[in-house]
């Protein structure tokens, strides 16, 4: 059985999403980053890096653990042979669109998020930095999936990975000087509508509110 420590954020979505396209059986082990529980010595002893999401894979009595969100889908697919292919030029190309994820999207728009949204002292500076370079992104994502349907060939784990940092960066950023990013909303409607998605999102969302209480 495989436990998954994770939070409903773009981070913490990403391994349910592939869980689910996966089939795998899992259990949801909610970790509450707004109270701190990325910090207690037990979730410290799985991620030493304090945050989610991270994994925990007892299959055959190991108790493997992977944490970092790239490392999981990595894992993940290997496990199953789904969402990457095994060798060469294709491989490659899927990984090369995930972890353009992993060092772009997510730091940058999550650096946007905060200081537009959540830094005590608004620097204007910081603020139109992080959203310059979140939409620049946004773009080169959007002129990748002009004419494919998507990122690297078949569905894989650059589409999954990618999927809830687009999602929330064209909620904030599409009406702050975004150009025509019309090429990425398709492709987000169409990783949206996979019914694993839905089902993904919607388990984070009931685990959340039965955490939360
Ligand atoms: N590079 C990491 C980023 C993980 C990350 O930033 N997680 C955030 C939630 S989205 C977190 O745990 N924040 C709590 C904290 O930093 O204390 C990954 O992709 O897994």
């Amino acid at each position: 059985m495989i436990d998954l420590y994770t939070w409903q954020t773009p981070n913490g979505e990403k391994p349910v999403l592939m869980l689910e396209e996966c089939g795998l059986d899992y259990r949801l082990r909610m970790i509450d980053i707004s109270a701190g529980e990325q910090k207690t010595p037990d979730f410290l002893a799985i991620n030493p890096n304090g945050k989610i999401p991270a994994l925990v894979d007892d299959e055959g009595g190991q108790g493997h653990t992977v944490f970092e969100s790239g490392a999981i889908l990595v894992y993940l697919a290997e496990k199953t042979g789904k969402f990457l292919p095994a060798a060469g030029p294709a491989r490659h190309e899927t990984l090369q669109w995930t972890f353009f994820q992993v060092g772009g999207t997510g730091p940058m728009l999550g650096q946007w998020h905060h200081f537009d949204a959540a830094a005590p002292e608004r620097i204007p500076y910081a603020v139109e930095r992080y959203r310059k370079e979140s939409l620049r992104l946004l773009g080169v994502l959007d002129d990748r999936l002009k004419d494919r349907e998507w990122l690297a060939g078949d569905y894989s784990i650059a589409d999954i990975i990618n999927f809830g940092w687009v999602r929330s960066g064209l909620s904030g950023l599409k009406d702050a000087g975004a150009r025509d990013l019309s090429a990425l909303m398709a492709w987000t409607e169409r990783v949206g509508s996979r019914p694993a998605v839905k089902r993904a999102i919607e388990k984070l969302d009931v685990a959340k509110r039965d955490k939360s209480g």
